[in-house]
């Protein structure tokens, strides 16, 4: 799989957060529910290793819980604050400003003490794109202060938006790294919608998706596509999903690019069931 996806405006970016990191005191770190570890950004613990960081496992409506609940495990495990989140259902969204809070009173009390002026609590959310940066933030502020949007890249700049209750909060473009080593890693962020259309190959990923699926959730793919057996290769797959679906180009030929189309779009949407890409550790026993 042939992945670009590093653009020049995510460099920029990067160093934009790392000057921008000063003026914070807590970093809200979202990951996605889905794939709590390849939607990891390693590069944030060498910029924001320092700070107080909540981690969020958000988009959780989408997630198997029980592997959701496992993977908070293993991040308390390794010393984080952690709190899964669904901001499109809007779960998850009262324990976040008390968490934060919680994170930032040592800081906020050494302010008082040196005779500071006091000041609502700073916060920066960093992620990936498309996570759910900004859907969160509105969340928690009740309106629509941060534009959102269903593809990676919305957000383009920084944005300062004040929480009723007193915390400032710091959206942020999403930004990746820029070598990716591990190809599975790779195909679950494009699954999962985290990359750009350019950045990655549509239907060499859903003729993966749809083969996994194939392989691990057959009941979940015959019942969505109303499929009475399942072919064995990608392309028969994609077929199948077309053909039951009556997506024919003239002539009679399947139209399998409206399936790897439609397939990835339905996944990500949770219509083909509820999935954690990534399995979590064994609780208690991983490091970060
Ligand atoms: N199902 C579900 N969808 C979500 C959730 N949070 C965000 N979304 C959707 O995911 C898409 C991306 O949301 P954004 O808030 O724009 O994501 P972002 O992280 O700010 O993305 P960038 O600005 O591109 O970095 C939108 O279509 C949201 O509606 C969630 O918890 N559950
Ligand atoms: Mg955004």
């Amino acid at each position: 799989m042939d992945i670009h996806w590093y653009p020049g405006h995510m460099a920029r970016t990067r160093r934009q957060i790392i000057e921008d990191l000063k003026l914070v005191d807590v970093v809200i770190e979202v990951l996605d529910a889905r794939i709590p570890s390849s939607s990891r950004n390693p590069e944030f613990n060498k910029i924001a290793g320092q700070k107080p960081r909540l981690v969020v496992l958000n988009k959780s409506g989408l997630a198997e819980s029980e592997k959701t609940r496992l993977w908070l495990e293993h991040f308390r495990a390794s010393g984080f604050c952690a709190a899964a989140a669904d901001a499109l259902q809007g779960r998850g969204m009262r324990e976040i400003p008390a968490l934060v809070r919680e994170l930032a009173a040592p800081i906020m009390a050494a302010l008082a003490a040196s005779g500071r002026r006091p000041r609502a609590p700073r916060c920066m959310v960093l992620g990936i794109p498309n996570v759910g940066k900004s859907l969160l933030i509105n969340r928690l502020v009740g309106r629509s202060a941060a534009r959102t949007g269903d593809k990676p890249g919305v957000t383009r700049g920084r944005q300062w938006i004040r929480v009723a209750g007193n915390i400032d909060l710091l959206d942020t473009p999403g930004i990746l790294w820029p070598k990716l080593e591990d190809a599975e890693a790779a195909f679950r962020l494009a699954a999962t919608g985290a990359l750009k259309d350019e950045a990655y190959d549509f239907y060499a990923v859903a003729g993966k998706l749809v083969h996994w699926l194939a392989e691990n959730h057959p009941d979940a793919l015959k019942e969505r596509y109303k499929l009475d057996q399942l072919p064995s290769g990608q392309e028969e797959l994609l077929e199948a999903v077309g053909a039951a679906r009556g997506y024919y180009l003239s002539g009679g030929v399947i139209d399998t690019i409206k399936s790897a189309r439609i397939l990835l779009k339905e996944f990500r949407e949770g219509r083909l069931g509820r999935y954690t890409l990534d399995e979590p550790p064994y609780s208690g026993t991983a490091s970060s």
